[in-house]
Order: structure tokens, then sequence, then C-alpha cells
């Protein structure tokens, strides 16, 4: 279903979890960033960061996101991957925005994928 980018929606999966009305295993938390396990892993590692803030995908958090989210968010990023271990041996950090993309839910987010060979950047 293709993503409405003129209204955020309340009721999306991630805005549930920030609300904790859906459970999530947390690994990082601060006044800006939630970070947890994804749900359905496509690698040994598979963490998503998403900031607190409403922002449906890059587009809208890069623009419309104060200097301090912006910061606070990609200062958790590098954070987050240190913490996971996952800086020397490598990750691969992807951000999907809209249909094509595969853009699934309508909340920024950030995949943070580690724990073997991630292989070629796209499928096909
Ligand atoms: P994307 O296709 O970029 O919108 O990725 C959305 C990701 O969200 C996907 O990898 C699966 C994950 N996901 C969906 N529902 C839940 C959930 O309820 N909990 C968690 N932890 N992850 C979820």
């Amino acid at each position: 279903m293709a993503i409405d980018f003129e209204t955020y929606d309340e009721d999306n999966i991630f805005a549930k979890i920030l609300r904790g009305e859906l459970p999530n295993t947390t690994v990082f938390e601060d006044d800006h960033v939630l970070a947890f396990h994804d749900i359905v892993p496509a690698a040994p590692v598979h963490v998503l960061v998403i900031p607190k803030g409403r922002y449906i995908a890059q587009d809208d958090f890069h623009r419309d996101a104060s200097d301090a989210e912006i910061i606070a968010f990609w200062r958790a990023v590098g954070h987050i991957c240190r913490e996971l271990g996952v800086t020397d041996e490598g990750h691969r950090l992807i951000a999907n925005q809209g249909t094509k993309s595969g853009q699934v839910v309508p909340h920024f987010h950030v995949h943070i994928l580690a724990g073997k060979n991630l292989g070629p950047l796209l499928a096909s």
C-alpha cells in the first residue's frame, strides 16, 4: 500500500511502540531516539533506530526535525553500532523511503544490519 507522505499515521506500528502500546526489545533509548530489535530479522544483527518525533520517512525528518533531533539520531546510530560490536567487523545502514524502496512502516527508521556477510547492495 502506498504511504501517505502528507499525514503522519498515528496508528502505525512504531507510533504504538513509542506510546508503549506494543512491546519491543529496546537496545537504546534517550530523549530523542529509540532503538530495538527488528521482529523479522534479516541478519543475525538487525536493529531499528527511530526518532521519537512524528516523521514519516527520511525526507520530512531531514527537512523538519530540529538540529538537536538530527544530531541525536545520527550520534545514536553510531553509538548503537559500537555497543552492538559491529563497527569494526562491518555493518549496513538502510533507510527506505516510499513504495519502490519497500518501506512498510510510515515512521522514519534506519535499519542496522550486521553479523554475516551482507552480500551485494541490492538483490536484483
Ligand atoms: P521497512 O520495510 O523499511 O518499512 O521496514 C520495517 C521493518 O519493521 C521490517 O523489517 C519489520 C519491522 N517490524 C514490523 N513490525 C514490527 C513490530 O511490531 N516490531 C518490531 N520490532 N519490528 C517490526
